[in-house]
């Protein structure tokens, strides 16, 4: 059985608890690697080698900068397929998408901002012809950097890529649900000859090791993604340590399909935002609000289609679903069908778990936690199961009779991550996109992400925006400097 260990000043080292967490295959059900169990101490020796490092990180040279990073993409990139498989093992993502979506986007997530940083500029204001102000970016500290299991690779690169390309030194935690491909570019750091200290990787729990970074005076800065309760609890650690904080929470994303729209691909590619990832992405579409014209075709389309997808051994090429992330996360999205019976749901498919070999899953997946799409009706938009973020491949469909209407269901969560608008009417697509309170709005499109554009959610789906400029912008601090002109 393989055993993680911590990356601290370039070394692989084991916590100094010598505690250790059971890493689990959703795919199986079963152990299959540990996980250090990481305390306070090894906390604090991630974050006395990041201080150390800070210096010479944050002097050197931009193009220093970069091609250390750079360095480390390609390695990332030479090792696509086994980073995929590990990918897929660690979190049950089906191995194409891994293959496809995650570790290329690992990979993207170092080049782009190893690149940013060629080509910035810098802000000069001319006052009055009294003073010339220009504006310096220092980086900011050492920054904490804490992500989720959902995309794991994918979400990791995309803080500690901005923060290292910036010159903050960084001390990371991935999600103790998924932390093996972190593991990996820790060996893949070693191996660039990444300098030492640079980058810190402390695995275990959130309660634990996250609580220990969030909480400790050396680290000014703390970019997370995860749950919005979990956001909140690290929002009342750093508030009163005034430390710089970016918050990316959950979401009850809205789908509004207007009957105007191309219906054939509304609904192709509203399945995929149903149930990409198995559900497990925060920019899915969970609330699919359509015009009651179209109603039925819309119900009638997904539920065909959510039916053809398999569900199954994530290793094997032709799965389109594979397993929910763990036994604690499938119970909890159980639990979200049945509350969805309860408040008077119907259940078109899915919901309930694929059938035992030979008929379903194969042998190797008997005990793993998989779950059958769920397309859901009958619900009204104030319900639980339409206000409350499931994170599973469960979606609802809702009609409504005009714009108005379909804004204010589209609004009535407490999230505000992102939205889709399906319609062919020009004006009704930026009319609409301008009401939704979300951070994106995609029109006809989802998921078609470029990486400089702010990426983030109102209301409790977060706090900053990620992305290009406003990731860079979020790790350094601005300095102004203001010189005056004597004109004698
Ligand atoms: O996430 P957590 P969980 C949502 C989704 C899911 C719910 C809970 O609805 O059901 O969140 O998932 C670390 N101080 N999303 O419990 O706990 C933790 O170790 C510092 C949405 O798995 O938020 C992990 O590294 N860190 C989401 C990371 O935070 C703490 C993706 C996320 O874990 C901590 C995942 C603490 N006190 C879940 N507690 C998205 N927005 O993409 C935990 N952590």
């Amino acid at each position: 059985m393989q055993t993680i260990a911590n990356y601290i000043d370039g070394n692989l080292i084991e916590p100094q608890g010598g505690a250790y967490l059971d890493n689990v295959e959703p795919a199986t059900g079963k152990v299959y690697s540990q996980t250090p169990d990481s305390d306070e101490g090894d906390v604090q020796l991630a974050v006395d080698a990041a201080t150390r490092a800070f210096q010479g990180w944050s002097q050197a040279s931009a193009s220093e900068r970069s091609d250390a990073m750079l360095s480390l993409a390609s390695l990332v990139e030479a090792n696509l397929e086994k980073l995929a498989r590990a990918e897929t093992i660690d979190n049950g993502k089906p191995l194409w998408l891994a293959r496809m979506v995650d570790i290329p986007r690992a990979v993207s997530n170092l080049r782009f901002f190893a690149t940013a940083i060629l080509h910035t500029s810098s802000e000069v204001h001319f006052t009055d012809g009294q003073a010339i102000n220009y504006t310096m970016r220092q980086p900011a500290g050492v920054a904490g950097c804490i992500s989720p299991w959902n995309l794991p690779l994918y979400l990791f690169t995309w803080k500690i890529a901005p923060a290292l390309a910036a010159g903050c030194t960084v001390v990371a935690k991935p999600s103790e649900v998924t932390p093996m491909t972190a593991f990996m570019l820790s060996e893949l750091c070693i191996e660039a000859g990444f300098p030492p200290g640079v980058l810190n990787i402390v695995h275990g729990l959130g309660a634990k090791a996250g609580q220990a970074i969030v909480s400790h005076p050396d680290v000014p800065v703390i970019s997370f993604t995860g749950g919005s309760a979990t956001g909140a609890s690290i929002a009342r650690t750093a508030g009163p340590m005034f430390k710089k904080v970016s918050l990316e929470l959950g979401g009850k994303n809205p789908n509004l399909i207007f009957a105007d729209a191309n219906l054939q691909a509304a609904i192709k590619i509203s399945v995929q935002s149903s149930f990409a990832n198995q559900g497990q992405i925060c920019l899915c579409g969970s609330r699919i609000f359509a015009q009651r014209a179209v109603f039925d075709q819309v119900v009638d389309g997904l539920v065909a289609a959510a039916k053809s997808l398999k569900v199954g051994d994530p290793l094997e090429e032709e799965t389109k679903q594979g397993a929910i992330v763990s036994k604690d996360h499938l119970d909890k999205v159980l639990k979200c069908i049945d509350l969805a019976k309860e408040e008077g749901g119907t259940i078109h498919c899915g919901g309930d778990r694929p059938p035992p070999p030979p008929e379903g899953l194969n042998v190797r997946c008997k005990d793993g936690f998989f779950l059958n799409p769920a397309v859901i009706t009958g619900l009204g938009p104030g319900c639980r199961t339409n206000q409350e973020e499931i994170f599973g491949p469960v979606v609802t469909v809702t009609p409504f009779d005009d714009e108005d209407e379909a804004i204010t269901m589209a609004n009535s969560t407490v999230y505000g991550l992102s939205s889709t608008v399906w319609t062919s009417d020009l004006d009704r697509a930026h009319r609409v996109a301008g009401k939704i309170q979300a951070g994106t709005v995609w029109i006809n499109c989802w998921l078609l992400r470029d990486l400089r554009v702010p990426f983030g959610g109102m209301k409790q789906s977060g706090v900053g925006r990620e992305g290009g400029e406003y990731a860079l912008n979020f790790f350094t601090e601005p300095k102004n400097i203001c010189v005056k002109i004597n004109h004698t």
